[in-house]
């Protein structure tokens, strides 16, 4: 290793960290990945403050968490090729559904890994498989997998999914099908989300269909239904550009149905009644959306995201566009906060 190399922590599993590194891929950022094992946790430790991946060791010896953060901290750094969109509407709209990946797609994610006894299953002795120490004897995954299933199993409620809870978890289906649907139309047209490079948004949703494919129950379902989504999370692991961005006029109609029916009837509401109950000090909520009472436990990394993305908004509020396209879908209310 360079001393000027950084080292990604991250895991095949984690769809934050594969995330991060499609785009330190994209970028051409010198790098290594470093899959965060029991024998790495202590390297580990010396750069991350939370216990989560992924976390970017720096040539300077700081650390990175946070995949939005990272990759923004490092575009200002590595400025080309750009990932960020030149029409600022477009750019917001591109941070907007990377928000929506993160925070609702992950809903999918965590759901479809857990939910289904052979996903759990099959999820829990493929993440102990990358976290045994090097040198582990033959059998210590296996080992290792029921207890971690135990573990992960009762954290479904954390994105208001559970065994027994079937209305949520109906509910979260219908929203994965409806998002992959709609994303598959539009990429049949298109190698990306906003055209023929990649844009911040393309990465987040590259890391939770990257691991939706990768469990049985999902996956199949993509393969199946999907070809152009599936073609698209094969393409977002090298990610090259291949020519410029779209105009707003030829990427509307595919976008527009993606914020209409998910980011703007499900996720925004959704966010918003979070944020609510966290500054009421509720440890539940409850909000309508899609002809369901989605109930679920109040989390707080999703109201400080939130705040983000209007804080993003408000730097363009006057931008006749943006409100346009924003109040067509019926996003623009739950942006003004
Ligand atoms: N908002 C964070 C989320 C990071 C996150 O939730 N990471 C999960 C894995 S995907 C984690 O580290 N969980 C605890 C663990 O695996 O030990 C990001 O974008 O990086």
């Amino acid at each position: 290793m360079t001393q000027e190399q950084y080292r990604l922590f991250g895991a095949e599993m984690s769809p934050y960290s594969v995330k991060v590194r499609a785009y330190l891929r994209y970028k051409g950022i010198p790098h290594r990945w470093v899959v965060r094992s029991m024998d790495q946790m202590a390297e580990f430790g010396k750069y991350a403050k939370l216990p989560l991946i992924p976390c970017l060791a720096c040539p300077d010896g700081t650390g990175l968490q946070d995949s939005t953060p990272i990759m923004e901290k490092l575009e200002a750094q590595f400025p080309e090729p750009s990932v960020r969109i030149p029409d600022a509407a477009l750019d917001f709209l591109s941070a907007l559904i990377e928000e929506y990946a993160d925070e609702w797609c992950n809903k999918h994610m965590f759901h479809y890994r857990w939910y289904y006894e052979p996903d759990a299953k099959s999820a829990a002795l493929r993440i102990a498989q990358e976290v045994v120490p090097a040198g582990s004897p033959a059998g210590a995954a296996g080992q290792m997998a029921p207890s971690l299933e135990q573990r992960m199993v009762p954290r479904l409620s954390f994105v208001g999914s559970g065994r027994g809870n079937t209305a949520n978890a109906a509910f979260i289906e219908r929203s994965f099908i409806r998002t992959a649907q709609i994303l598959d139309a539009h990429l049949g047209e298109r190698a990306y989300l906003f055209g023929a490079r990649p844009a911040m948004a393309d990465f987040g949703i590259y890391g939770q269909f990257k691991e939706l494919l990768s469990d049985p129950t999902a996956g199949t379902w993509l393969r199946g239904n999907t070809p152009h989504l599936v073609a698209f999370v094969e393409r977002m692991e090298d990610p090259q550009a291949l020519g410029d961005f779209e105009p707003m006029a030829n990427l509307m109609p595919g976008l527009s149905r993606l914020l209409r029916d998910e980011v703007a009837a499900c996720f925004l509401p959704w966010s918003d009644a979070n944020a609510r109950a966290l500054a009421a000090g509720q440890a539940t909520f409850s909000v309508h959306i899609d002809g369901v009472d989605f109930t679920q436990e109040v989390q707080k990394y999703h109201a400080r995201s939130l705040a983000e993305i209007r804080r993003k908004y408000a730097v363009l509020r006057e931008d006749a566009r943006l409100n346009l396209v924003l109040s067509d879908v019926g996003a623009q209310r739950w942006l003004e906060g």
